[in-house]
């Protein structure tokens, strides 16, 4: 019996396609509209946990790619480049892990165009890497000894240069991030292709910025859409 109910559950999730901790299905899109500033921000204000491998996936449209465009970092007391992630320019993701910094080469980004985005850190694999619209993927050795620290400051288009602040405008975001994901685990290509492609997100979702979860300041906006974002499905 058990197992039946366990089988339609699984069905309805296969269906539905879609994470059901997503909530309704919304897609939640995070804009700042503008490049060079400190003020424009989404900060998570749940807690983040002790990660010792994480994949984190998003669509990313920037909108200037002239300078280092920070998509988020996460600090933590003593150590404010925890897990920080930027642009440096169209073809290169800067991934710092315990203030250790790598760069991974990615195919190239092009302003106000879509591009899903990623990226991944393992410290049993020593390994940090990415992949771009499903597809396209590289990776680097990890060049630090540690694993990410939970319990610090979580702030999206902004680079913390002090616990929770001591932004720099020369590495803010301008851009739109959609459907911000993170797993506990590195997820496989086929598991980060279908999430590009079909929409389809594993479930076991350790960190998703949802309305309930942050806070936001400056201009930024947040706009919801009840359509799935998938290449190839765009109006
Ligand atoms: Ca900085």
């Amino acid at each position: 019996m058990k197992t039946t109910v366990l089988l339609l559950l699984s069905v309805a999730w296969t269906c539905s396609g879609r994470s059901s901790s997503n909530s309704a299905n919304i897609s939640t899109t995070f804009h700042f509209p503008t490049a060079h500033q400190t003020t424009d921000w989404i900060r998570y204000i749940h807690y983040f946990p002790n990660l010792q491998e994480v994949t984190a996936c998003a669509w990313v449209t920037p909108y200037d790619l002239s300078y280092q465009s920070t998509l988020f970092s996460y600090a933590i007391n003593g150590n404010f480049e925890e897990f920080t992630v930027f642009l440096d320019g169209p073809a290169l993701l800067r991934v710092l892990v315990s203030q250790t910094g790598h760069d991974v080469i990615i195919p190239t980004l092009h302003e106000n165009e879509k591009t899903h985005i990623c990226f991944w850190f393992s410290q049993s694999l020593n390994q940090v890497g990415a992949q771009i619209n499903g597809i396209k993927s590289n990776k680097v050795v990890y060049l630090g000894n540690n694993y990410i620290q939970g319990g610090g400051k979580l702030f999206f288009g902004q680079e913390q240069d002090s616990l929770g602040g001591s932004f720099d405008s020369q590495q803010s975001f301008s851009g739109e991030i959609t459907d911000f994901t993170m797993w506990p685990r590195v997820l496989d290509s086929i598991e980060m292709a279908k999430i590009a492609t079909t929409c389809e997100y594993p479930h076991d979702i350790i960190l998703q910025p949802t309305i309930d979860k942050i806070e936001k300041n400056g201009d930024v906006t947040i706009t919801y859409s009840e359509k799935c974002n998938a290449l190839f499905n765009d109006s």
